[in-house]
């Protein structure tokens, strides 16, 4: 193979970011005890469109990183009452937050202290003072490696959706956020029918694109706002914002018909088509995400039960 022509790579990222066809944002937690240096921070953060959420009572901490969801932390080493490195043993005891990089603002650089802090969790040092224009662009290259890495750790990589966990997360979310602003939201969960049977005689290989094949089909025609998440191996969980139950129960029927038109080619000419059972609940119904999906997982065993290849609520 060639050898890398780095001056020409060097142009093509060049070319790529002014095209601005990378956008750089970022999302950005700080947690700073002097207001008028966090008020400072926030203002040329800003200014270079980065979201940013100044935390300057550390008591609720936890809440702030759930509701906010930060791409990185500026965490102040020297805090009233509070060290920062504890701080950052606090947020590393949450599974979800372990990968989040921490960096500390010091102003005194002892490697010693460093190290104790790293124990604890931290990622990175930033030295005070530091000038604006390398707090923007060091931040705004932090939150996109950030980004990049969380996307690889989130997302499937045969489908490219929500794993697991993520899917959970919305949920929850979109649960709160549906029953505080009062509307309407559903959560369904979507499962292949007979799939077993479908690897026994196609091949694995071939159930693989069957399940990539579902997932094109859901993002096709699924909102933006929509949320779909591969939740088990042929078993997806979708949230519809906005949607009544009958509503989400006509969509995912429409889904449902659509898939069940698509043609699989086997080995030779023979082909074959796969339909799909679902269950839906309404997330408003419930106080607990969990339970919601409980009830939807529910739903789509009746449906399994009474014949498959529908949706049941
Ligand atoms: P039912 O209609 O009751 O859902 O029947 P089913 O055969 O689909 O039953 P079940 O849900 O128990 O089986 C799911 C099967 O899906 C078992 C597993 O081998 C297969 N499967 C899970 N993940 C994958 C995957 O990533 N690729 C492929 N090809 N198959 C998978
Ligand atoms: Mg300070
Ligand atoms: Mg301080
Ligand atoms: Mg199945
Ligand atoms: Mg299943």
């Amino acid at each position: 193979s060639e050898p890398l022509d780095f001056p020409r790579l060097a142009d093509s990222i060049e070319r790529l970011v002014s095209e601005r066809r990378y956008r750089l944002s970022g999302r950005v937690l700080i947690v700073e005890d002097d207001s008028d240096l966090a008020e400072h921070y926030r203002l040329v953060l800003e200014s270079s469109g980065v979201e940013v959420r100044l935390v300057s009572d550390t008591r609720h901490l936890m809440q702030d990183l759930a509701e906010f969801q930060p791409d990185i932390v500026l965490m102040d080493v020297n805090l009233a009452g509070r060290s920062g490195i504890t701080l950052a043993r606090l947020i590393r005891f949450e599974p979800r937050w372990l990968s989040l990089p921490i960096i500390y603002l010091s102003s005194e650089d002892d490697p010693e202290s460093q190290l104790v802090a790293m124990s604890e969790g931290a990622d990175e040092f930033l030295s005070k003072p530091i000038t604006d224009d390398y707090l923007v662009r060091s931040v705004l290259h932090r939150c996109h490696r950030a980004r990049q890495l969380s996307e690889l750790m989130n997302r499937d990589s045969l489908t490219g959706l929500l794993k697991h966990a993520l899917v959970k997360q919305q949920v929850h979310k979109e649960l709160a956020s549906c029953r505080r602003l009062g509307y309407r939201s559903c959560v369904a969960m979507v499962d292949l029918d007979h799939f077993k049977q479908v690897n026994d005689t196609w091949g694995h290989g071939c159930g693989d694109r069957v399940i990539k094949a579902l997932a094109n089909l859901l993002k096709n025609r699924l909102r933006e706002t929509d949320v779909i998440g591969r939740y088990g191996g042929e078993e997806f969980v979708v949230v519809l914002p906005g949607c009544d139950v009958g509503q989400a129960q006509s969509v995912i029927e429409g889904i449902g018909r659509s898939f069940s038109e698509l043609l699989f080619f086997g080995n030779d000419e023979d082909s074959f088509s796969v339909t799909l059972s679902a269950g839906i609940a309404a997330l408003n119904d419930f106080s607990d995400g969990d339970v919601a999906l409980e009830a939807a997982d529910q739903a789509l065993y009746q449906r399994k039960s009474a014949g498959r290849n529908g949706v049941s609520v």
